[in-house]
């Protein structure tokens, strides 16, 4: 298949752009490079040196001889995205290209106005050249659990049957989202299925929960192919942080209770998750939806696992409770449905010491390129 991989630049991005090649589709990156532009704007960096995306795709064409092409440019220029459309005639327009942090949309108005703008705009461009030049084309959206926030029931895949007043209906899961950024991705959810429903196009919204770990076969290829890794307070999740924390002898940053349940997959089951839904494209018209985690963990359980497995070797990181930066539950009821993409083959990666030892390994080698001012948040919901 030909796979644009929009956001092919970032954490999520390149290593499916990599795994999708590897495979035999036929792939192109499509990225603005904003989020380097981020890591100089917040004095940040990634705890892995990354290679420019230029040598990135050197080097995989260099061990592999598989070719993938790159456009650089920004999907809310119309004009570009309907020129790289044109060219690549995709089968799969693959949209990891948004601001993903919650508190980086949580700044200030500018960055509140920047994320939705982005991400809102952007996917527009996308969802409407797909309309104009690619009908047929499928767009596998990266969307986010955290759209349905932690609602006391059991959550769905996307819809949920509904009996009111003696009568029943199939309707959206209602959407409680906790961050500007998380409401840009159900304003994306809802025009996608809008424009299915109008343009008759095909889509598949991927609601990924919090992806961790860095590696997959072909990043640990050759250096040059390594992933970022984020750990700052503004672009680190929560168990990547907590492992990175633990070797850098600062306490591992729970905020609050630490009762906040969310989902989690490994970064080896994204890219298998992309590759399931591009394979298995909706029909026309059709806006599905599935839930991308394998499993649930509480952040304070998640700081136990980590620091368990941070003293095997030769850590010794304490579990702190900081006063929690975010308006969020800390302690509330969570089971989300994710059968899905089981269903069409994804065999889970699961989390256990052995996965936190050998991401805790990696970051050990590279534990000097902390910038430690950016470990502690800053950035208040209040
Ligand atoms: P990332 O910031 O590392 O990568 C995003 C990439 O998109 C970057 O390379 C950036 O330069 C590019 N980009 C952003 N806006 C763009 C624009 N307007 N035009 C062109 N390129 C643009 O983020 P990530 O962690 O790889 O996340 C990828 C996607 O997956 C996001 O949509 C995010 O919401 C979703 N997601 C991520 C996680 C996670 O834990 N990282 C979890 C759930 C969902
Ligand atoms: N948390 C801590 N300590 C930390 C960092 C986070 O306790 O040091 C807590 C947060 O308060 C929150 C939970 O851990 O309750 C998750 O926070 P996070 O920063 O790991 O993840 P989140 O802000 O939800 O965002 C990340 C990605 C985003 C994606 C989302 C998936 O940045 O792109 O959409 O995970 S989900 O959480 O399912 O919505």
């Amino acid at each position: 298949m030909n796979i644009i991989v929009a956001g092919g630049d970032g954490f999520c991005g390149w290593p499916t752009a990599l795994y999708l090649s590897n495979k035999g589709h036929d792939v192109s990156i499509l990225d603005n490079m904003v989020r380097r532009d981020i890591d100089n704007e917040l004095h940040s960096n990634s705890i892995t040196p990354i290679a420019d995306l230029e040598e990135r795709v050197a080097k995989w064409k260099e061990l592999t001889g598989k070719e993938i092409r790159v456009y650089e440019g920004d999907l809310t220029h119309y004009d570009f995205v309907k020129q790289v459309l044109k060219l690549e005639q995709p089968d799969a327009f693959v949209h990891f290209a948004e601001q993903r942090s919650a508190p980086y949309s949580m700044i200030d108005l500018d960055h509140i106005v920047y994320t939705q703008t982005n991400n809102v705009v952007g996917n527009l461009n996308v969802i409407y050249g797909i309309k104009e030049v690619v009908p047929d084309c499928h767009l596998v959206k990266l969307g986010t659990m955290g759209e349905y926030g932690t609602p006391n029931i059991p959550i769905e895949e996307g819809y949920l049957e509904v009996e009111h007043k003696g009568r029943k209906d199939v309707l959206p899961f209602p959407k409680q989202p906790g961050s500007f950024y998380h409401l840009s991705k159900v304003h994306d959810s809802h025009n996608i299925m809008f424009a299915c429903k109008i343009w008759g196009i095909r889509a598949t919204d991927l609601n990924q929960g919090i992806v961790y770990g860095l590696d997959t076969e072909e990043t640990k290829m050759d250096p040059v192919l390594a992933n970022r890794l984020d750990y700052d307070g503004v672009f680190g999740t929560a168990l990547n942080r907590f492992i990175i924390q633990s070797t850098i002898g600062h306490d591992l940053t729970v905020y609050g209770k630490g009762g906040q349940t969310r989902g989690f997959l490994s970064i080896k089951d994204t890219v298998r998750c992309i590759e399931i839904a591009a394979e298995n494209p909706a029909d026309r018209g059709e806006f599905r939806v599935f839930n991308q985690f394998t499993e649930d963990f509480s952040v304070q359980g998640l700081a136990e696992k980590v620091q368990k497995v941070a003293k095997e070797e030769g850590f010794n990181p304490e579990i702190a409770h900081l006063d929690n930066p975010r308006v969020e539950l800390e302690d509330h009821f969570y089971a989300a449905e994710n059968t899905k993409l089981k269903d069409l083959g994804l065999e889970p990666h699961l989390l256990d010491d052995e996965v936190i030892r050998e991401i805790l390994q990696t970051v050990v080698k590279h534990k000097d390129r902390v910038i430690e001012e950016n470990v502690m948040p800053q950035v208040s919901w209040k």
